[in-house]
């Protein structure tokens, strides 16, 4: 028997069934990145790109960093794999401890992941265990919000709010329930930072809970601040009421910060940001800087002690975990990468940068077919106007022309996402934005 499939050639690019990617498009044209160095990558014919959007919201430390390259490659020397159901490795303690040093206080227990897909699932079935545990098991309903993103899997999709991500896969998991996403552009356009208008978006939490019962209702699932449906910042007093009435009521609030965890709006987590603390907290991305898989859900200890404390003596308390959970260079790679947040200060640069950063990006108010421009720690959004009867195409026009300019920004539908790493500097921050201006100047 021939052990090769003849009709598989190396260079062929139709093997590879590309991830929330337009595939055939994509390979008709393909953008390909080879090599990636602090700020920048590389494309294959040598030409650097500008990284502003710090590969996929993860990569906060800057790219290949040294001190995170030699910790992943002395793992991988050193132990490349070991198990951890019902045994353990140094390494997975120590990377817990150093997530919990950084995480808000009272939240200091640390569940391994390897996305935030996976997190987001980890934390509903969180939610569940702990209600069961304290003897409220009807309590299983998740409420999530339009134009929330909880990653891929079947619950994050089901609480997950992006109609286009959502209609082929419906009500997957039952007992899900939304409320309105807090985009509102007539009162909000152009404002920096939080915008005044809307904290009365959170009462709709109020008349969910009275429609399905407190006695029937798990968790609230929100992401701080919407990074994927295209950069989505809460109203000031608007988190404070979904909290509250969390509180009142007895459900469990999760909070969403695979993109605002670790430093993204200048602190540790956008919990100490906002000054809340929830009751869950799903992270992934920059926990490592994204050098190998890893995610996260850290956990109120009364939460990790109700579900504990609940199981018999000996018994598993928790029946969850994948068999990369604390993968051995995942934890080498966070350790590396916690510590070179601490040694450069990452978190207070990234909030020192916020106004040269906030003023460069509402310089492109005015700028063609700009009509909203929003931003939040190092995060900034530019929507534009749909083009009529295809919308979508600028904002993917867009990021192709800067992709060409030497320039990686972000589309999702008709708003430029920006999320650079945090090592940027001033003249960053001015030719991604004197990019996009051209680019848009250039474009129907
Ligand atoms: N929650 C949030 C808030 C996210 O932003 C996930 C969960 C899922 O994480 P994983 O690791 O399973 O992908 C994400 C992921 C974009 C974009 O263009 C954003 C994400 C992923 C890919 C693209 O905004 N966020």
């Amino acid at each position: 028997m021939k052990l090769e499939n003849p009709s598989v050639h190396a260079a062929t690019l139709e093997h590879f069934w590309m991830p929330f990617t337009a595939n055939r498009q994509f390979k008709a044209a393909p953008r390909l990145l080879v090599r990636a160095e602090g700020m920048f990558y590389w494309t294959p014919e040598g030409r650097e790109v500008l990284d502003g959007t710090a590969g996929l919201w993860c990569v906060n430390a800057g790219h290949s960093r040294k001190p995170i390259v030699e910790a992943v490659q002395r793992q991988a020397a050193t132990m490349d794999y070991a198990p951890l159901f019902n045994m353990g490795h140094p390494l997975a303690f120590e990377a817990a401890t150093a997530v919990a040093r950084v995480a808000p206080a009272g939240m200091e227990r640390v569940f391994f992941t390897n996305s935030g897909s996976e997190s987001a699932d980890t934390a509903i079935k969180m939610a569940m265990a702990y209600h069961r545990a304290r003897g409220e098991p009807s309590r299983r309903i998740i409420i999530g919000r339009e134009r929330g993103y909880h990653g891929v899997n079947i619950g994050g999709t089901t609480v997950g709010g992006i109609p286009g991500n959502r209609k082929a896969f419906p009500a997957m998991m039952t007992g899900v329930d939304h409320i309105r996403s807090t985009h509102d552009l007539a009162r909000n356009a152009f404002s920096k930072g939080q915008p005044e208008h809307g904290a009365e978006f959170a009462d709709e939490l109020e008349r969910l809970v009275a429609f399905h019962d407190p006695s029937n209702i798990a968790a609230v699932i929100v992401e701080p601040m919407a990074g994927s449906a295209g950069v989505l910042i809460p109203p000031k007093g608007y988190l404070d009421r979904i909290a509250a009435t969390c509180r009142k009521h007895g459900i469990l609030l999760i909070f969403d910060e695979v993109i605002t965890g670790f430093g993204r709006l200048g602190t540790p987590f956008a919990a100490h940001y906002f000054n809340i603390t929830p009751d869950l907290l799903t992270c992934a991305k920059a926990i490592n800087n994204a050098a190998v898989p890893m995610g996260a859900v850290i956990a109120k200890n009364e939460v990790y002690d109700t579900i504990t404390n609940a199981a018999p003596e000996g018994a598993i308390e928790f029946l969850h975990g994948y068999t990369y959970s604390a993968h051995p260079l995942a934890c080498a790679a966070l350790l590396a990468t916690q510590q070179l947040y601490v040694d450069e200060q990452l978190f207070n640069r990234a909030q020192a940068m916020v106004p040269k950063f906030e003023a460069a990006l509402h310089s492109l108010k005015g700028a063609r077919h700009v009509i909203d421009i929003r931003n939040l720690g190092i995060v900034g959004g530019i929507e534009l106007e749909p083009r009529a009867g295809a919308v979508g195409r600028r904002g993917l026009e867009a990021h192709i022309r800067c992709f060409e300019a030497g320039v990686l920004v972000r589309s999702t539908g008709d708003i430029l996402a920006l999320s650079p790493p945090l090592i940027i500097e001033e003249a960053h921050i001015e030719r991604i934005v004197e990019t996009i201006r051209t680019a848009l100047a250039g474009l129907e």
